[in-house]
C-alpha cells in the first residue's frame, strides 16, 4: 500500500486537526445509527492523537468500547474524473467509517493503514460527513490480546503488555487523489555485486489494461542514473552510492504509466536505498560488513497526546538518540507512524519492525491481569488470534517493505515459546513472513522464562531477541549473581544456535533525581551499574551482536505495584530529560562510532 504523495497525477489534503468527539458510554452509538447525525454533546478531539489524557475524566481515560469521530469535508471541484480516496494511517484498535449514510470501510488492527475508495460516493465540488467509530477492546482475538472483565461497576479492560491501552485515531487521515488508471503498490529489492547495485522493481497497475510501465532512478541530486520499462524490471546502478548506517543515502524511483497516447496516467516517486541485509552464523550483515546494535526499545508515548505522532517529539526523539551515538532501535511493541520509518531511511537509523503481538504468554498474564489462563487453547488464543496476527504481519510487510532502514522483522515480542502450542502456532506464521518477504532476517523477542534448554522455536528464526532483566526482576542488587546469569545464558544460546544475538531489552526502573551511593534499586546510580554490568558482558560473548536498552524515555502503563505513574526504565524521562546513563551511554556508543 504506497503512501499518500502528491505527484504531478495525485493531490493529497490532510484531514488532522480538530474533529467533533463522542464517548459511547451507554454503547448505543451503533443501534442508534450515529453516522446519520451530528454526534451528541460539544467535545473535540485533535488527529492524530489518543483520546483518553485529553480531557480530566475517568470516564474517558479508562473507557472501554466505541468513541465517535466526525466532520465534514470538502472535496475540491478539480478532483472530477479523478479516483478519491480516504485513507486513515492507523484506527487503534478497529475502526468502522462512514460517509454521510454509507459505510466505506472497516478494519481491525490498531497499527497499520486502511483506505476507502469514495469515488462513486462523494461529488467534487460537494461537502461530505465523515464518521468513525473507533473501539479500543482487546480480545482474544485481538492482537494484542486482552479481555474485558465485567465488575459490578462496570467493563474493565485487562491486557497482557505493560504499556497504556492508549487509542483513538493516533495518525494522520488524509483524502487524496489518483488517475482512474493508477499504481497500486511498488516492490523494490535491492542487491550488490561488488560496486554496481541492482535494484530489482514491480510495479503493479490498477485500472486499464492499456498502459506502458515506465521506470527512471535519479540520485540525490535528482539526477538520471538509470531507466527501465516493463512492470516487472531491475535497474542497474555502475559504482552505486550505499544506504549505510549513519548515512541514508536515498535514491528515488519514479514510476509512471503512460497510456496508449503516451500520456502519463499516473506517476508516483519512491525513495530507494540500495543495501543487503544478511546473517552469517553468529553476524549481522549490513552491505556484507558486520553491524552492531546499539539504542533502544521504544514506545509511541507522550504526555497528552499518548500514542498519537506528533514531528516535534519524533525530530526530538531522533536528535537524542544521535546525541547518544545510538544506531538503531526496535519499532516496540506494534509498528510505528510511517514517518517515524520514513525518518530513519533519510538518516541511516537502523530499525528492527515489530508486529503489535504482545502478551501472548499466560505467565505475563498472571503478573499483568491477575489471571491464570493457558495461552493457548480454543477459548483463549486460538486460530481465530492467529489470523488476526496472520493479517497485522502481512500489513506490516505489505507497508514497510520498501524501507531500507527495517533490516529484522520482529513477530511478536515475548510470547510463550516453551511448548509444543506455541510452536504449532508460529510455524505458519513464520512460512507466512518468508513467503511475503525472503529477504529479511526474521525474529521473535524472547522472554526471560524461555532459556535455551526450554525454548522450541528459536531454530524456526535467523537472530536471536533477547529480553533479559539479570539485576531487575532476577538477582536484583546482587549484580555479581547477575553478571555470571548472564554470560553463562548467553554461552548457552551460542552453544545452542550459533546464531546472531540482540539484548533487545534490558535496564532497571529509574526515579530521575534519586541518587545512592551503595547499591540501591531505582536510583539513577543502580541503573548505571546494570547497563555496565550488560555491557561488560555483550564485550565478552562474540555472538551478541546488539544492545537496545529498555527503554528509550519512560512511558505510561495501567496501574501496578511496580509501576510508579508508568514504566521508569527509560535513559531519558517522559518530558525527555536524561538520567545520569545517558552520559555513560553517550561514551560507550560515540566511541564506537
Ligand atoms: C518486558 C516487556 C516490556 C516491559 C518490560 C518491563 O519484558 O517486553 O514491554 O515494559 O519488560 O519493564 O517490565
Amino acid at each position: 500500500m504506497l503512501r499518500p504523495r502528491d505527484t504531478p497525477t495525485r493531490e493529497c489534503t490532510s484531514l488532522n486537526g480538530l474533529w467533533r468527539f463522542a464517548v459511547d458510554t451507554d454503547g448505543v452509538g451503533r443501534s442508534d445509527g450515529w453516522w446519520r447525525h451530528t454526534l451528541p454533546g460539544r467535545r473535540e478531539a485533535p488527529v492524530p492523537a489518543s483520546y483518553n489524557d485529553l480531557f480530566p475524566d475517568p470516564v474517558v481515560h479508562d473507557h472501554v468500547g466505541d468513541v465517535w469521530y466526525q466532520r465534514v469535508i470538502r472535496v475540491p471541484r478539480r478532483w472530477e474524473r479523478q479516483r478519491i480516496v480516504l485513507r486513515f494511517d492507523s484506527a487503534t484498535h478497529r475502526a468502522v467509517v462512514w460517509v454521510d449514510d454509507t459505510e466505506v470501510a472497516a478494519h481491525e488492527g490498531g497499527y497499520t493503514p486502511f483506505e476507502a475508495d469514495l469515488t462513486d460516493l462523494v461529488e467534487p465540488g460537494g461537502e461530505h460527513r465523515v464518521t468513525v467509530v473507533v473501539d479500543n477492546t482487546l480480545s482474544w482475538q485481538s492482537i494484542p490480546p486482552g479481555f474485558v472483565e465485567q465488575t459490578p461497576d462496570g467493563p474493565r479492560q485487562r491486557y497482557f503488555h505493560d504499556f497504556f491501552n492508549y487509542a483513538g485515531l493516533h495518525r494522520s487521515v488524509w483524502l487524496y487523489t489518483t488517475p482512474r488508471t493508477y499504481i497500486g503498490d511498488i516492490t523494490v529489492v535491492t542487491r550488490l555485486d561488488g560496486a554496481t547495485g541492482i535494484i530489482d522493481y514491480q510495479v503493479q497497475a490498477v485500472g486499464s489494461e492499456e498502459h506502458d510501465v515506465r521506470v527512471v532512478l535519479k540520485d540525490a541530486d535528482g539526477t538520471e542514473v538509470a531507466r527501465a520499462a516493463g512492470a516487472i524490471g531491475g535497474l542497474t546502478v555502475e559504482d552505486v552510492h550505499r544506504w549505510r548506517p549513519g548515512e541514508g543515502y536515498l535514491y528515488e524511483l519514479h514510476a509512471e504509466l503512460r497510456g496508449a497516447g503516451d500520456e502519463p496516467a499516473d506517476a508516483y516517486a519512491l525513495p530507494v536505498g540500495v543495501r543487503t541485509v544478511a546473517v552469517e552464523e553468529s553476524r549481522f550483515l549490513i552491505n556484507g560488513e558486520p553491524f552492531y546494535f546499539t539504542g533502544f526499545g521504544k514506545h509511541e508515548d507522550s504526555p497528552v497526546r499518548g500514542k498519537g505522532h506528533d514531528d516535534a517529539f519524533m525530530v526530538h526523539d531522533f536528535a537524542l538518540m544521535e546525541w547518544l551515538g545510538a544506531n538503531s532501535f526496535r519499532t516496540s511493541h506494534y509498528p510505528y507512524a510511517e514517518e517515524v520509518l520514513e525518518y530513519a531511511d533519510r538518516h541511516g537509523i537502523v530499525v528492527i519492525g515489530e508486529t503489535p503481538a504482545v502478551g501472548l504468554n499466560a505467565e505475563l498474564g498472571a503478573t499483568l491481569a491477575e489471571a491464570v489462563f493457558s495461552t493457548f487453547s480454543a477459548h483463549t488464543i486460538n486460530s481465530a488470534t492467529q489470523e488476526t496476527h496472520r493479517q497485522a504481519l502481512a500489513e506490516m510487510i505489505a507497508r514497510d517493505k520498501n524501507h531500507p532502514s527495517v533490516v529484522i522483522w520482529s513477530i511478536a515480542n515475548e510470547p510463550e515459546s516453551t511448548t509444543t502450542a506455541s510452536r504449532s502456532y508460529f510455524e505458519p506464521l513464520v512460512d507466512e513472513a518468508r513467503r511475503l518477504d525472503p529477504t529479511r532476517p526474521l525474529a521473535f523477542v524472547n522472554f526471560m522464562s524461555a532459556t535455551p534448554d526450554n525454548d522450541v522455536i528459536s531454530g524456526l528464526f535467523d537472530v536471536l531477541l533477547l529480553n533479559r532483566y539479570y539485576g531487575w526482576y532476577k538477582d536484583l542488587a546482587n549484580l555479581a549473581a547477575a553478571e555470571r546469569n548472564l554470560e553463562d545464558e548467553l554461552r548457552a544460546w551460542t552453544r545452542k544456535h550459533n546464531k546472531p544475538i540482540i539484548m533487545t531489552e534490558y535496564g532497571a526502573d529509574t526515579l530521575s533525581g534519586l541518587r545512592t551511593i551503595t547499591p540501591t534499586p531505582w536510583t539513577e546510580d543502580y541503573q548505571a551499574d546494570v547497563l555496565a554490568m550488560y555491557h561488560r558482558v555483550f564485550d565478552r560473548v562474540e555472538a551478541v551482536v546488539g544492545e537496545q536498552i529498555w527503554n528509550f524515555a519512560d512511558f505510561a502503563t495501567a496501574p501496578g505495584l511496580l509501576r510508579v505513574d508508568g514504566n521508569k526504565k527509560g535513559v531519558f524521562t517522559r518530558d525527555r530529560r536524561p538520567k545520569t546513563s545517558a552520559w555513560q551511554l553517550r561514551e560507550r556508543w560515540r566511541a564506537r562510532r
